[in-house]
């Protein structure tokens, strides 16, 4: 019904969405992970990946191990079965071979962890504050400082600006490229998640608490991510718009919005945008 009411044009444009490589954004029936922009959304695909080979095999071998026992020991061709039990050397093999696996897994797992854990000397500090239902963003600095509030459009801005549905703010934050970034999460009422899919990066915002996250992205672009703990009823409504750019077009960002956006020098004044 899909293609005989929107024609071949439209089942051709699936297609191409279906193959081309995907942008900064989900695509329709996607089948793997969003495309890694930061060494640590690398590291997370090639253990998925690993991870991958090593059900597929396991998968098969039990499959295989099943088909075998069904049609070999079937009644019709084993009508009198074999009482024999215990067998010591099947028992160890089946217990050690998947510790082996486990150990083989675990390693890189916790590289990975490690890797995730283990801030590099950052260039660039955001602290995103998680409030019912939007994202604050402070970017400290020592001469000024700022703060913003950053809300999803509705669905009729997001036509209106060109961004996606429910993935579009009013004001994104920018980042420079190639450039390690801190992000510091907390709530200020419930718990909330800042979640950057690209960037490998799903950190909890909890209140009264300062959690620590990282990313470096390898390349410019638009990037979305939303909350991803369960907020409240407008949970699916605040996501996060950030631009990854050139070192010169952040200074500028940077510069345009210090005179934007309220100063910090009042911890008591904070203004949203316009
Ligand atoms: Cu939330």
């Amino acid at each position: 019904m899909f293609l005989r009411k929107s024609g071949i044009g439209a089942a051709v444009a699936a297609l191409l969405a279906f193959s081309a490589p995907a942008m900064a954004l989900p695509y329709n029936f996607e089948m793997g992970l969003q495309p890694a922009a930061s060494p640590v959304m690398e590291g997370i695909e090639d253990f998925h990946r690993l991870l991958l080979y090593i059900i597929v095999a396991v998968c098969l071998f039990v499959l295989a191990l099943l088909v075998w026992i069904v049609v070999k020991y079937r009644a019709g061709a084993n009508a009198v079965p074999s009482k024999v039990h215990h067998n010591t050397l099947l028992e160890v093999a089946w217990t050690l071979i998947p510790v082996i696996i486990l150990v083989f897994i675990a390693v890189p797992s916790f590289r990975l962890l490690y890797f995730e854990a283990i801030i590099p000397t950052p260039d660039v500090h955001i602290k995103a504050i998680g409030k019912q239902w939007f994202w604050t963003y402070e970017y400290p600095g020592s001469a000024a400082g700022f703060t913003f509030d950053s809300l999803g459009l509705s669905d009729a801005d997001n036509v209106k600006a060109g961004k996606p549905r429910l993935l579009g703010t009013d004001n994104a934050i920018y980042v420079p490229v190639n450039k390690v970034v801190e992000v510091e999460t907390t709530g200020a009422d419930v718990i909330h998640s800042w979640a950057m899919p690209q960037m490998g990066v799903k950190m909890d915002a909890v209140p009264g608490r300062l959690n620590h996250t990282w990313f470096k992205a390898n390349q410019t672009g638009v990037f979305y991510g939303q909350c991803s703990e369960l907020c409240g009823a407008k949970h699916a409504y605040m996501p996060i718009e950030l631009h990854v750019v050139s070192d010169a077009d952040y200074a500028a960002w940077l510069a345009a919005s210090k005179k934007k956006f309220a100063a910090l020098e009042n911890d008591a004044t904070r203004v949203a945008s316009k």
